[in-house]
């Protein structure tokens, strides 16, 4: 440990970050060798770039907005898209799902701090009578989809430090929602160094940095680095169904999206849907010198979000949802390190519990650190034939961000009504709601009654005696 402790502070003295191991002396040695191996997982020289651009922006690259253009995208049949080639889309990925070439990939590795709930995101209570988890819903909807495809599909968790050992507990605890056990699995992400205005690295206690994860786009060094990408090429999976942690409404399978993504021979597909309103938080695909790319719209001035084209829509519709199909030789190519294409980090300016020069805790009470974040859509532009396909709003997004209001537990849960108010509707059965759609009382249908439309009114059709849908009512 000396010889890698000496290399090391001689490493990060070099960079003008000796202070990293300032309480060294006082350290036990477990204390000395968590602080060795984070360190040793630093590369200084990223850091110093990332500093240099993003921090002191002294080279900042000013994201240009230079020719940039809405991308085009496949219209889905209820706004006008030919559903002949959806029907064709969907029968090609069923057959490609039947060949058991498809694996399901959720990023869960965020710290959720919005919605203010203490564990990872993915146990959240989410439905409305039984209170199922996020990974719950998820895990009844791949059980679904492995029915009717006669095949068990993968299924690959992001995790990160900071939920980990949390989540791999509460799916054993669980009985893995009713998977097999070696269906799922978990690996945690990478981490970043948090680092001060001046650029300084953040201690988090004397023998800790502070380190948090990497971004979602870390998911792809994460997938190669992990072993994940070998596991899916040895068991003939060649496109992986990428979904957010806190969305209940996604279909995790999609068989037209995944169809649409092949037949087009895509490296990346997305799902996009309208913004319902040009302030709408989420970011926009765009085309820029013919690379297709996402702008965050904390990056596009508001009055380009505003514009508006002849028939009055909105110029910059195209609202990411972050629902993407990956190719699995495409991540392989990204994720490990291909140096013509790597993600760009982003900075976000948070408050970073930290020490003062004497060791003691400093709790900020305004901003005062930089953290570095990946975003998995800024490998669109490295992506050969990227597809964007439209999508419902109510059939793939309502995420839980928020502890109340818009994107909370509450307004997701009436969507989930609201969906299985449509198909009971779908199968004869109206119920009285309000003028948007939802009933006065709360009831469930769970994905394995039915994971979409047709599922479930064939499903209803098929029971012998049918319930009347009332408060507390759950369909299994
Ligand atoms: C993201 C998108 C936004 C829109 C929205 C849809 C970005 C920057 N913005 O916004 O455009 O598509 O989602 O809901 O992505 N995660 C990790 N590791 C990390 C950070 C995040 O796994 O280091 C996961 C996290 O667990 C969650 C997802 O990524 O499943 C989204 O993270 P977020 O809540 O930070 O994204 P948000 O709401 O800012």
């Amino acid at each position: 440990m000396t010889h890698t402790f000496t290399s090391e502070k001689e490493r990060f003295e070099a960079a003008g970050q000796g202070h990293v191991f300032a309480f060294w002396e006082q350290l036990d040695e477990a204390a000395q060798s968590q602080l060795l191996e984070e360190a040793a997982s630093i590369d200084l020289s990223e850091i110093q770039h990332l500093v240099e651009t993003l921090v002191k922006g002294t080279d900042i690259e000013a994201l240009s907005l230079d020719g940039l253009e809405p991308a085009p995208y496949i219209k889905h049949p209820h706004s006008g898209g030919d559903a002949e080639q959806w029907a064709e889309a969907k029968r090609l990925g069923e057959t490609v799902l039947r060949a058991g070439k498809v694996a399901a990939f959720t990023v869960a590795g965020g710290q959720g701090t919005r919605l203010g709930f203490d564990g990872p995101k993915g146990t959240f209570p989410v439905t409305p009578v039984q209170g199922k988890p996020l990974f719950g819903v998820f895990a009844d909807k791949l059980l679904a989809a492995g029915d009717r495809y006669g095949i068990r599909i993968p299924w690959f968790i992001m995790t990160s430090s900071v939920n980990h050992e949390a989540t791999v507990a509460a799916f054993e605890e669980a009985g893995y929602f009713g998977l097999a056990a070696d269906q799922v699995m978990f690996f945690s992400q990478g981490r970043m160094p948090a680092v001060d205005f001046s650029g300084r690295i953040m201690m988090d206690s004397p023998g800790s940095i502070s380190m948090s994860p990497d971004g979602h786009g870390g998911s792809l060094r994460a997938l190669v680095r992990s072993g994940a990408v070998e596991r899916m090429k040895q068991s003939g999976i060649e496109a992986i169904s990428y979904f957010q942690v806190d969305n209940p409404l996604v279909q995790v399978i999609d068989p037209a999206f995944i169809g649409f993504h092949l037949g087009k021979k895509s490296e990346m597909s997305s799902k996009m849907i309208p913004k319902a309103y040009p302030g709408e938080k989420v970011g926009m695909f765009c085309q820029q010198d013919d690379k297709m790319v996402v702008l965050e719209y904390s990056d596009m001035p508001m009055e380009m979000q505003e514009e508006r084209d002849a028939d009055n829509a909105l110029r910059y519709l195209a609202g990411s949802i972050a629902i993407h199909i990956l190719d699995v030789d495409f991540v392989a190519r990204i994720g490990g390190g291909d140096a013509e294409a790597r993600l760009p980090f982003h900075k976000a300016v948070k408050k970073v519990k930290t020490i003062d020069s004497d060791g003691n805790p400093i709790l900020p009470e305004e901003p005062n650190g930089v953290k570095f974040e990946m975003f998995v859509f800024d490998a669109l532009p490295f992506a050969g034939n990227p597809v964007v396909i439209e999508t419902l709003r109510e059939d793939d997004f309502s995420p839980v961000k928020n502890a109340t209001g818009i994107d909370s537990a509450e307004s997701s849960r009436a969507d989930q009504i609201r969906q299985w108010t449509r198909w009971l509707g779908a199968a004869g059965v109206e119920l009285a709601t309000d003028e948007t759609g939802l009933p006065a009382f709360l009831f469930e249908v769970s994905p394995r009654f039915g994971d979409s439309q047709d599922a479930f009114v064939k499903s209803w059709l098929a029971l012998e005696e049918k319930p009347a849908i009332t408060d507390g009512v759950i369909l299994k």
